[in-house]
């Protein structure tokens, strides 16, 4: 069975070819444009599809709130405007005749890495991933868990700062308004007057006011894992973004739980997704090969 898998986050579609054994091959992406809206992200999907010969399934991984049965955004922070809505399996399948799943970014990249990845044999988890934003995912006794109506998990949006800053889903004080990569890096430019890159912030990790701001935020990253950690109890917790690469950050979340925890939580470990930014992809073939 050969799986056409789209990962569709804020800033690029990523997309590749997935065969019978979970090889990723034709890797590729283009550039979301989250500002032109969703019907148009769905429009380059099925033109990205239709380029694509001898393909039996659609798997794609998309940012914002997805009903999995429906196939469709029911709710989309501001980070997409105008996703809100779109009706993805209906428009792709109408367009391609392929049978099309559908799920959460971060429920994709539970999935991959519960089935390829470090959550490998574990039955209860969750997965959190900063980029852009902060997507949560729950497993529950080896299963996804959506909760009532597809949106459990949406962690990203817990409040960390009572009165906090204005986040793009129109609350305030949200955890990735602080916690997520891009949070950091706005943070670091703020303070040192400069435009830096997550790269350029650990390329310049010795200068101590980055590594101050470096310290600050992942203390945030570390405040919102423990109120995560008191409601679910997990053993393990994987971290998944880019940023996660840099090796520092999940000592320091690691060192800092055990600190921070009360002892009768203290067996959880974070790790860092190993997946990468396949998982996502992988996560969402593997849901379009059960279909
Ligand atoms: C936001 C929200 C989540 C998503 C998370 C991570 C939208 C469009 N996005 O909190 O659904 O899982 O970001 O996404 O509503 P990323 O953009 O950081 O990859
Ligand atoms: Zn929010």
């Amino acid at each position: 069975m050969r799986i056409l898998a789209f990962d569709i986050g804020g800033t690029e579609i990523k997309y590749a070819v997935c065969d019978e054994n979970f090889n990723l091959t034709q890797k590729n992406s283009v550039p979301t444009n989250a500002h032109e809206g969703g019907r148009r992200i769905i429009d380059r999907v099925v033109e990205i599809a239709k380029s694509f010969d001898n393909i039996d399934r659609i798997g794609i991984s998309t940012a914002g709130q997805v009903d999995s049965i429906k196939g469709e955004i029911i709710f989309a922070t501001d980070s997409i405007p105008g996703y809100t809505g779109t009706k993805i399996k209906e428009i792709v399948e109408a367009a391609t005749g392929i049978p099309v799943a559908v799920e959460n970014d971060v429920n994709s990249a539970a999935v991959g890495e519960a089935v390829f990845g470090a959550a490998k044999g574990q039955k209860n988890f969750v997965c959190l991933t900063y980029g852009t934003g902060i997507g949560g995912a729950i497993y529950l006794n080896g299963n996804l868990f959506t909760g009532s109506s597809f949106s459990a998990g949406e962690f990203g949006h817990i409040i960390t700062h009572a009165n906090g800053k204005d986040c793009t889903c129109g609350g305030c004080g949200c955890y990735e308004a602080y916690a997520s990569a891009s949070a950091l890096v706005k943070s670091v430019n703020d303070n040192l007057g400069t435009s830096m890159n997550g790269k350029d912030i650990f390329n310049n990790f010795d200068n101590p006011e980055i590594r101050s701001v470096i310290d600050g935020w992942i203390d945030e990253i570390v405040t919102g894992l423990i109120s995560i950690i008191y409601i679910f109890n997990p053993a393990l917790i994987i971290l998944g973004g880019g940023i996660m690469n840099e090796a520092y950050i999940t000592e320091e979340i690691n060192i800092k739980l055990q600190r921070r925890l009360m002892p009768s939580f203290r067996n959880v470990r974070a790790v860092k997704a190993l997946m990468g930014n396949d998982a996502n992809k992988l996560g969402a073939a593997y849901l379009a090969s059960k279909l």
